[in-house]
């Protein structure tokens, strides 16, 4: 089987280069005078410091790449563009190791490795992983990336030219990596007509009319982008599933995607509507949903229903052989799933997963539900409904749970779900499209954001039980671990509507590989690749995104505020909303301000939320002295003038913090406008554009709620200077 969709694949490709002139990289090579930021972080411009170009210059002199996989030749092709890019010069690709410096192999296809392998830790970094060493070959100084799998070589070699990028040393290499996370997806919010949920960049990348006759050359440079940040899957279509995707015609367009992708280690995935199954005549009646099939029920009990699953799953894995498997959004925001049946989330996941678990695929059951009848506060209801099913689920099943419990909200704490199932794989689901963070309009990195989700102590076992220990298996033994990301990528030339949000991309992809990065590393590692090397611009360019996050909960939802934005698009302020479709939509629903104060009582003397924390995160949120400030109004409802750490009243505190988000924003500008000569004039007059708008717009979110909550406490706006 895998030999024969090898091969078609393999002609696959050569039709494919041959269509599109042989030169698939053609953009992304050639665009060096006239940046417009589709390159991303792949730009290997010439290295800028003279003495390391010498160095590099000399110690890469010449290449063998060992293998003949696609993979091996996508190797090849990178390695070309960026040393010729990095180096400004040719370097030469030899069959033959005595003439080369840096040499590329498995044990299986590279005599020398295999002898070194005792040396290299190859045996305990798995199919993904990498080592890049210096050594001495035939007592001549060599760089040897290994790794067991043609893939491991891949992302060794993109790791081997980030150090290039940041013009770092490449003398007395050691270097030893494997993912900590083994699924590490983008969860792709793109309908069947092309628009994208919540996407600020564009149309869907997916060409659905054109597949798969055509093959947008773009797919191949997407697919590069990840791989060259450890993303290993793709989740191709929005979670509010449209069940068309599973017909025949579709799913040839979905093979074709996956062949493109399938060399540069991605695999792809489908959500998939639970009615699938249901007829399409049962679309107009109220309790019956149009699904593709020929069925009157989606009850995951019933045989034909099980049975219509396992022949779509073998129709699917026929066309696709290394197909990854099926997201589901259920019983959640009007979409249908096995509560329709008295079911639970159990029956219906177990059902998908008894489809799959022949050839391999898994199950992502999204625990986004928010059923008003479960309890008053929405931030309870996920946790109620899911961990009474710990340990029911099949073994190929995550439950993906977003980071917090409300909904991606500029600043949540952890939601307390995570830890509560521990015999269940949890797979952590972070929005890197910016919903609620000022779309593609704000410059706001999310790595910090994400880092103190990940470094977030639950106490699930004791002290030190961080979310991070979570989701990669390491404090509660799962096998199975995953982190996905709700991608921001769009048809827009620069891929992300803004450039600095090609950044969050990038995090995201660094992050499920190794969540023990910092993010300031990884700022550095892209401002260097993106935009520049110059060691002072660089450190500008981080300290505005590091500050960036923490700016724009300031000017949005300071002080554990949240959900107070505008009905339905999510961009502005609308803390007067109380009209909306249900309670819990409603930003009044969440803030509560009222003559008293401010702040929704979550304590155990209020909703009771908190006390789904572990013990000593409940004790200490619960207690308003102790809570920290940053979630002082998610978990409290506090009293106008209760005096703050800095002495200062809440009014006046909270004033403070809407107005120090704003001012941020002047300082980005200003510090933007200093490195201005450093940066390409296109990208610059992009960014500097985009951060008018942002300031514009902080300052309608500070005005915006600050007048409003006056008008509940009737104090004085302190004075800000
Ligand atoms: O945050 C909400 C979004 C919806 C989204 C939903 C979800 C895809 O506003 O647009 O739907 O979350 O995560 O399912």
């Amino acid at each position: 089987m895998i030999r024969t969709f090898s091969l078609k694949a393999i002609l696959f490709i050569i039709c494919v280069t041959l269509l599109c002139g042989g030169d698939i990289y053609a953009e992304t090579a050639d665009s060096n005078s006239n940046d417009d930021g589709y390159r991303l972080w792949l730009k290997y411009d010439k290295i800028s410091d003279a003495n390391r170009l010498e160095e590099y210059r000399s110690v890469v002199s010449a290449v063998s790449v060992r293998g003949e996989s696609q993979t091996c030749d996508i190797i090849r092709n990178e390695l070309k563009i960026a040393l010729g890019g990095l180096l400004d010069k040719d370097i030469p690709f030899t069959d033959s190791i005595k003439d080369s410096c840096l040499i590329i192999g498995t044990p299986a296809n590279c005599k020398e490795i295999k002898k070194l392998c005792k040396t290299l830790s190859l045996k305990t970094i798995g199919n993904e992983g990498f080592v890049i060493k210096s050594t001495k070959l035939k007592g001549k100084d060599a760089i040897i990336v290994a790794a067991n799998k043609d893939i491991g070589l891949l992302y060794g070699t993109f790791a081997f030219l980030r150090l290039l990028q940041r013009q770092q040393s490449i003398q007395n290499l050691d270097i030893v990596s494997q993912p900590k996370i083994q699924y590490r997806l983008l969860n792709h919010w793109d309908n069947l007509d092309g628009t994208v949920e919540r996407g600020y960049a564009g149309r869907s990348l997916w060409k659905w009319d054109e597949l798969p006759g055509t093959i947008d050359r773009r797919y191949y440079d997407y697919a590069r982008a990840n791989a060259s940040i450890g993303i290993n899957g793709t989740v191709l279509n929005n979670v509010n599933a449209n069940p068309d995707l599973l017909k025949p015609e579709y799913l040839k367009k979905v093979a074709a995607l996956a062949d493109v992708f399938r060399p540069y280690g991605i695999k792809v995935y489908l959500s998939v509507n639970f009615s699938s199954p249901i007829s399409a005549k049962f679309k107009l009646e109220s309790s019956r949903r149009g699904g593709i099939g020929n069925l009157q029920t989606s009850d995951p009990m019933d045989p034909n229903v099980r049975r219509w699953w396992k022949d779509k799953a073998a129709e699917i894995y026929k066309l696709i052989p290394d197909f990854g498997g099926f997201l589901v959004k259920s019983s959640s925001e009007g979409m249908p799933g096995p509560q329709e049946y008295n079911r639970t989330h159990v029956d219906g996941a177990n059902m998908l997963a008894e489809a799959l678990e022949p050839h391999g695929g898994i199950v992502m059951w999204r625990s986004f539900v928010y059923d008003a009848e479960i309890d008053p506060d929405r931030a309870k209801r996920n946790y109620k409904e899911f961990v009474p099913l710990d340990g029911k689920f099949a073994k190929n099943v995550f439950v993906q749970s977003k980071n917090g419990p409300i909904d991606f909200q500029p600043r949540e704490p952890v939601a307390p779900i995570f830890g509560a199932m521990p015999d269940t794989p949890s797979m952590l689901e972070l929005q890197i499209t910016q919903e609620y963070l000022g779309h593609s309009k704000h410059l706001v990195y999310l790595a910090p954001m994400w880092k103190e989700y990940l470094e977030f102590d639950t106490y699930a076992k004791g002290q030190s039980s961080t979310l991070a220990k979570i989701i990669d298996g390491s404090l509660q033994g799962q096998k199975m671990t995953g982190m996905a990301g709700v991608s921001n990528i769009g048809n827009n030339r620069n891929w992300t509507g803004h450039l600095f949000a090609q950044a969050n991309w990038y995090a995201f992809g660094r992050l499920s590989w190794d969540h023990s990065l910092s993010a300031e590393e990884i700022a550095d590692e892209w401002v260097r690749a993106t935009l520049t090397n110059n060691d002072e611009a660089v450190g500008t360019i981080k300290s505005m995104m590091l500050g960036s996050w923490e700016a724009c909960v300031n000017y949005m939802t300071p002080l554990g505020l949240h959900h107070i934005m505008q009905e339905g698009f999510h961009y502005g302020p609308q803390p007067q909303l109380d009209t909306a479709a249900r309670e819990d939509w409603n930003s009044v629903y969440y803030h509560r301000a009222d003559a008293n104060g401010l702040g929704f009582d979550r304590t155990c003397t209020g909703s009771g939320a908190v006390s789904q924390c572990f013990g000593p995160v409940c004790e200490r949120f619960n207690d308003v002295n102790a809570c920290p400030e940053k979630y002082l109004l998610w978990f409290h409802h506090v009293p106008w003038d209760r005096k703050m750490q800095s002495e200062r009243t809440l009014w006046n505190e909270l004033c403070l913090r809407y107005n120090a988000g704003a001012q941020y924003v002047d300082k980005m500008i200003s510090d933007w406008q200093s490195v201005e000569k450093y940066i390409k004039p296109e990208l610059y007059e992009h960014v500097a554009k985009k951060l008018q708008t942002q300031k514009k717009d902080a300052g309608i979110w500070r005005d915006t709620c600050i007048g409003y909550f006056q008008k509940f406490n009737k104090r004085l706006i302190p004075d800000f200077k």
